[in-house]
């Protein structure tokens, strides 16, 4: 079986009253516009229908080339219809991007997520009590964790996309802290580095060990000691991940899963920056420690994209009935854990044909 996530056809078709392009005659719709009313939606709260555009976003990334209007609406299906309301498929998606876009709200609220620790809540409450900069944030006084003084301190290196060489130096630099610590462990670049991306906005890496359990408290030892001034923030977690819980995943927000890891900041090193007074920036870095058993599953997650990995567990649980997250892959029906030593081997275990990380970038 060949998939593609996405791509699945649309559950109902057109209704025939749109038979035209759902998004408007003017049919200005592109990713970004989607990605954007995907935004909107999240600041507002409705999940639902922020799934619905960032679905909606992907599938038209899937799409060959120019399709007519009509096949643009065939292939997004009714859900995105439901998801624009009556008056915005009147109006054209263009006036309602662009309403959305210039809003003093939306506005806000971008501003304040893309600091490192605040979310949609704290965003939204903070723009309820009336503040709408950065420098109101300051001169309030306004109550902040650690990790948020953190991300305001670094607001503009950490708003800055971290290129494939800054990744690589970084990784470079854990690997020799963890040589030093426990001589055969390995580090691998994950996230969307490993999808084969130019640019992201963070570091992700995944640590382990060829030998199961001698992984445990590495990441303490590589977080914790004092390490030349190069990590500017952190906070850690330890592992709590127990295979005789059973196969749910853990709850909470940001957290997928239970391996030990540590949310870092670190400064980088940087030659030559154009324009920049300092020869460092602040390049956020997600270190993550799997024992070796449940490394493929921590691979396959820890490389998303978060769009391909939640269509990957809808498609195991709906279609295999199985559980699968970063830790292992459990069949329901069979009750029992499949075990791998590969990703392909997961693949192999749900049914599909192995999709290498470069198109996982849905
Ligand atoms: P970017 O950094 O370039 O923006 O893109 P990315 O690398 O795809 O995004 P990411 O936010 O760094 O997330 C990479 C993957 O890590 C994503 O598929 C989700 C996955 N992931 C887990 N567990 C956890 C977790 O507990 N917290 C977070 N933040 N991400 C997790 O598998
Ligand atoms: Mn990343
Ligand atoms: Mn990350």
């Amino acid at each position: 079986v060949s998939w593609v996530p996405g791509t699945d056809p649309p559950p109902t078709p057109l209704p025939s009253s749109s038979s035209r392009c759902p998004t408007g005659g003017d049919s200005a719709l592109s990713q970004e516009a989607l990605e954007t009313l995907a935004e909107e939606a999240g600041f507002s709260g409705s999940e639902g229908r922020s799934l619905a555009f960032t679905r909606a976003a992907s599938v038209l990334k899937a799409l060959p080339g120019q399709l007519s209007a009509l096949e643009e609406g065939q292939a997004l299906g009714s859900g995105l219809s439901l998801s624009l309301g009556q008056d915005v498929l009147e109006d054209g998606v263009s006036v309602e991007v662009e309403r959305v876009k210039l809003s003093e709200r939306y506005r806000t609220m971008k501003l304040f997520t893309k600091i490192f620790g605040v979310g949609v809540r704290t965003a939204s409450r903070w723009y309820q009590e009336g503040i709408r900069t950065l420098v109101d944030l300051q001169e309030r006084n306004t109550k902040l964790t650690r990790q948020q003084q953190a991300g305001l301190q670094h607001y503009e290196d950490l708003n800055t996309p971290v290129e494939r060489g800054e990744a690589e130096s970084i990784g470079r630099m854990v690997q020799e802290a963890v040589q030093r610590f426990l001589p055969g462990a390995s580090v691998t670049l994950a996230g969307g580095f490993r999808r084969g991306k130019p640019r992201g906005h963070d570091v992700d890496l995944l640590l382990t060990h060829p030998e199961a359990g001698r992984e445990a408290g590495l990441l303490s030892a590589v977080c914790l000691s004092p390490h030349q001034g190069l990590i500017l923030y952190q906070h850690s977690q330890e592992n709590s991940f127990a295979l005789h819980e059973g196969p749910e995943p853990p709850g909470g927000r940001d957290v997928l899963d239970r391996f030990e890891r540590c949310f870092s900041i670190f400064r980088l090193e940087v030659q030559g920056r154009p324009g920049a007074a300092r020869g460092w920036k602040a390049v956020r870095v997600d270190l993550v420690v799997a024992p070796v058993g449940q490394f493929p599953f921590a691979l396959l997650g820890w490389t998303g994209s978060r769009h391909f990995e939640r269509e990957l567990r809808r498609f195991a649980g709906h279609e295999r009935k199985m559980v699968l997250n970063s830790h292992t892959l459990y069949d329901t029906r069979l009750n029992l854990f499949l075990p791998a030593a590969s990703e392909e081997e997961i693949f192999q275990h749900l049914g599909l044909e192995y999709v290498p990380p470069t198109q996982r970038n849905a």
